[in-house]
């Protein structure tokens, strides 16, 4: 029972699930990254027609990679890249070495495909692994797990890092939200697993049917899959009375895993034994120093079945490198600030969705729950915030909902400098999310996009 001997191991003692990687200094990571990088180009270069064709179109031969900066020398990859060669084309094993696909939307109709190995699969659930011991689960924690689970990473890859741990796991899967919340006070559940919208869900519902989550064992939470904000992460802690910890990746690269916040709770560090990652301008795709705001681009260093090359994530943030606390040395990216393609730009402004929401976490008498919908004004853009009122504040009438609208629009246009409409709508009024939220309604002409 290798499952049973792991929780009897008291690992709870130890600092870190992989101390060797997880604070291996900076020349020895670059080593071991510049090793694994060379086999993974090559390995891609003589078993993906793809790779080899735009390799060669760029004039780079796997041997030409002599450091790490001549990463900068492969071409990108995107996600038509995939819809273009969906599902299986930019599979570098033959299928019979395939155990799991996992899929998830892409730009068009058809989503994209994440196949993995046996090899890939057991080096997912370690890093999931390492990155829930660094949120602080241990083995002796009543795990739910109420990720999505199916074609959706956040489902297994949490299922299989919590399982490795040696937790008592409760695949919960998303929605049923009430019953989640009895499961939660029923089987004394302490460390909960799902999107930080669904988590707001459940605080929300688990007030209405009058149970205290605070008062519950609940005691820590991963959340993950979209963005969010530092205020939104404080709401969490605060409804629920729980450390919220945060989880980043994307199906492209295994799922969860790539990216964990530690118990500083102050940037995401990337498991950079697997992944490189590199920030370049969004526009002209130059490489951009260290500590600039740009997009983030990844290239997996051990994986078998898909190994991506510089792959454009599309989300914006910004890396650092510097002394964690926790004593990790894997560099730091802050929160996602958005995505470089559902940014909004209102009044030559440039807005993240996520932007909006710390500002409205900060007016007492709206719910965390909206949405921005975008419309045509003439040739302008016009930008109408709906944002649930208190139910106290809905209901005292009109004149102390345009009251309570007029703050919000001054506080918006005080701190980004942008005028928007602002509609303080019903409780309930915005659809629950029970995955990933639906923030932004885009009403204008495709044209105009
Ligand atoms: O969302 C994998 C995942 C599952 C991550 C569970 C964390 C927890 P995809 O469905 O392929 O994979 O979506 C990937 O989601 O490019 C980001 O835009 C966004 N995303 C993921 N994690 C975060 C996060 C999973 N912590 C896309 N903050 C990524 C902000 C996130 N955005």
């Amino acid at each position: 029972m290798v499952l049973k001997g792991r929780k009897e191991e008291k690992k709870s003692e130890r600092k870190y699930w992989d101390e060797k990687f997880e604070t291996l200094p900076l020349p020895e990571l670059q080593k071991f990254q510049l090793r694994k990088l060379k086999e993974t180009v090559e390995w891609v270069y003589e078993r993906v027609p793809f790779y080899k064709r735009k390799f060669d179109e760029a004039g780079v031969n796997p041997k030409a990679i002599k450091s790490l900066e001549d990463i900068a020398r492969l071409p990108f990859t995107v996600k038509n890249d995939l819809r273009d060669n969906y599902p299986f084309g930019l599979c570098a094993v033959p299928l019979k070495e395939v155990v799991r696909v996992h899929a998830s939307s892409g730009t068009t109709g058809k989503p994209i495909t994440g196949p993995y190995t046996a090899e890939d699969l057991e080096q997912w659930t370690e890093l999931m692994a390492r990155n829930l011991w660094a949120a602080g689960v241990r083995p002796d924690d009543i795990a739910q797990n109420a990720y999505g689970h199916g074609l959706f990473t956040g489902g297994l890859g949490f299922h299989q890092g919590l399982t490795r741990l040696g937790c008592t796991v409760v695949p919960t899967s998303s929605g049923l939200t009430e019953r989640q919340i009895t499961i939660m006070k029923d089987f004394g559940v302490t460390a909960l697993f799902c999107t930080p919208s669904y988590a707001l869900t459940i605080a929300e519902r688990a007030a209405e049917m009058k149970v205290d989550i605070r008062a519950l064992p609940l005691r820590v939470g991963v959340f993950g899959a979209e963005p969010w904000s530092t205020a939104m992460r404080q709401e969490i802690e605060e409804r629920m009375g729980i450390r919220a910890q945060e989880a980043y990746g994307l199906t492209e690269l295994c799922g969860p895993g790539v990216g964990f916040d530690c118990e500083v709770q102050d940037g995401i560090h990337i498991n950079e034994d697997h992944f490189i990652a590199e920030i370049v301008d969004p526009q002209t795709l130059e490489p951009l120093p260290l500590g600039e705001k740009g997009e983030l681009v990844f290239t997996a260093l051990q994986r078998r079945a898909m190994p991506m090359i510089r792959y454009r994530t599309k989300d914006i943030t910004r890396l650092r490198r510097e002394q964690c606390a926790c004593g990790r040395t894997f560099v730091k990216m802050d929160k996602i600030y958005g995505r470089s393609d559902d940014m909004l730009i209102i009044s030559g402004v440039n807005v993240f969705p996520s932007q909006i929401e710390s500002l409205l976490l900060e007016i007492p008498e709206v719910e965390p729950q909206y949405r921005l919908v975008v419309r045509k004004k003439g040739y302008l853009d016009q930008l109408i915030v709906q944002v649930e009122g208190r139910r106290d504040i809905y209901e005292a009438g009109p004149e102390k909902r345009l009251e309570v609208a007029a703050r919000v629009m001054a506080h918006i246009r005080g701190m980004m400098g942008i005028g928007v409409d602002v509609e303080i709508v019903e409780p309930k009024f915005i659809a629950r999310s029970e995955g990933k939220a639906l923030r932004v309604v885009d009403e204008r002409p495709k044209q105009f996009r």
